[in-house]
């Protein structure tokens, strides 16, 4: 039995495409998608702006609601909760530069109008938590945009969504670059920054997710580490990336295990998930993959989990004590290795 509560976004359960070939896969409904997550043992849905409310620009206030209310249907109809809501803005045609800080007023106008429909719509679905994914949040062309600018540009919008809605926590997912050349928030420490520098940063955290910290350069588990110790890791998701390249969210755990564990293991030495904060996974099938296993890179994903927290529970803390004390860092390096291999 693990430990934690798993959440997911319907775009982990994707047709196939990539920038460089069209779909391999059928399309799956959302209420399907739903029904099926409830059943791998999901409890919660992560949702873009626009996952929850298609069409979005063309419809009132009044009318996103509604439809809002429409998907809390299907949610309690199979026992799931909403995470989060992530305004999309990189699709639209207003985000070509950037929302926050694009350098047009009228952009950041309508980059503001779907960050407030964000935090209405998550009322709708009964969460008080929006992502922050900036994602052409930063420069292309470095002498475009003054970074000092650019981040000031950043918290006052964040600023507003929390005026906009008094209890609105905003979790900032941060990623060094893509599709954005030098993104403005591009770690933890850069999230801890901009919330210290919010009008309340009580409601300003972090969602750590693994590839990003691999894009960055960093180590996922000292990034959860680092939020947790601010007491501001409010969401994960766990995936994994081979090395520093385009985004592959790859399955939990299939590249690198020892990262992959020291991530669950920090998790659980710090109760994560203990004030309801749930493990998401933000992973992608393989474009190879067939219709029949469209879910199994979330099944493989959770088992990694479910494995790790085994692992992690086993794992010897007296022997790591005694090897802290005798500086045998070589001895606790091989034994976390036997532990890994099932040697232990
Ligand atoms: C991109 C991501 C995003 C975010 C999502 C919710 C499409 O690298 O990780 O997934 O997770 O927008 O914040
Ligand atoms: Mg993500």
């Amino acid at each position: 039995m693990s430990r934690f509560k798993f959440s997911v976004g319907p775009w982990n359960v994707h047709e196939g495409a990539d920038s460089y070939g069209p779909a391999t896969r059928s399309t799956i409904s959302f209420e399907e998608k739903v029904k099926k997550f409830s059943e791998l043992g999901f409890s919660a849905v992560q949702f873009h702006d626009d996952d929850a409310v298609p069409n979005m620009n063309d419809l009132s206030e009044e009318e996103i609601k509604e439809e809002a209310r429409k998907v809390k249907t299907i949610l309690d109809k199979y026992n799931m909760a909403a995470e989060f809501v992530a305004p999309r803005l990189w699709m639209d045609p207003h985000t070509i530069d950037g929302g926050f800080m694009s350098t047009s007023k009228e952009d950041r106008e309508f980059a503001m109008w779907r960050a407030y429909r964000s935090i209405d719509i998550a009322r709708e679905l009964g969460c008080d938590k929006i992502v922050l994914w900036l994602a052409r949040e930063g420069t292309l062309c470095a002498e475009t945009k003054s970074p000092v600018w650019a981040t000031k540009k950043l918290i006052e919008a964040i600023d507003k969504m929390l005026d906009y809605d008094a209890t609105i926590k905003i979790l900032i997912e941060p990623k060094p670059n893509e599709p954005i050349d030098r993104s403005i928030c591009g770690t933890m420490g850069h999230v801890m920054g901009v919330s210290a520098a919010t009008k309340d940063p009580s409601r300003v955290g972090g969602l750590l997710e693994s590839a990003h910290a691999i894009l960055a350069g960093l180590d996922p588990s000292h990034e959860i580490g680092f939020g947790l110790a601010m007491g501001k890791l409010w969401g994960v998701h766990l995936n994994d990336q081979n090395g520093i390249k385009f985004d592959q969210d790859k399955s939990f755990g299939v590249e690198n295990l020892r990262q992959a564990f020291n991530q669950v293991k920090v998790l659980l030495e710090n109760n994560y998930g203990a004030n309801g904060e749930y493990v998401g996974l933000d992973v992608k099938a393989m474009r190879t993959t067939t219709d029949e296993d469209s879910y199994k890179h979330l099944e493989n994903s959770l088992n990694m989990v479910y494995a790790l927290e085994e692992k992690a529970a086993r794992f010897d803390y007296e022997y790591q004590k005694k090897c802290v004390m005798s500086r045998d860092f070589e001895g606790l390096e091989m034994y976390v290795m036997e532990l890994l291999m099932g040697l232990k």
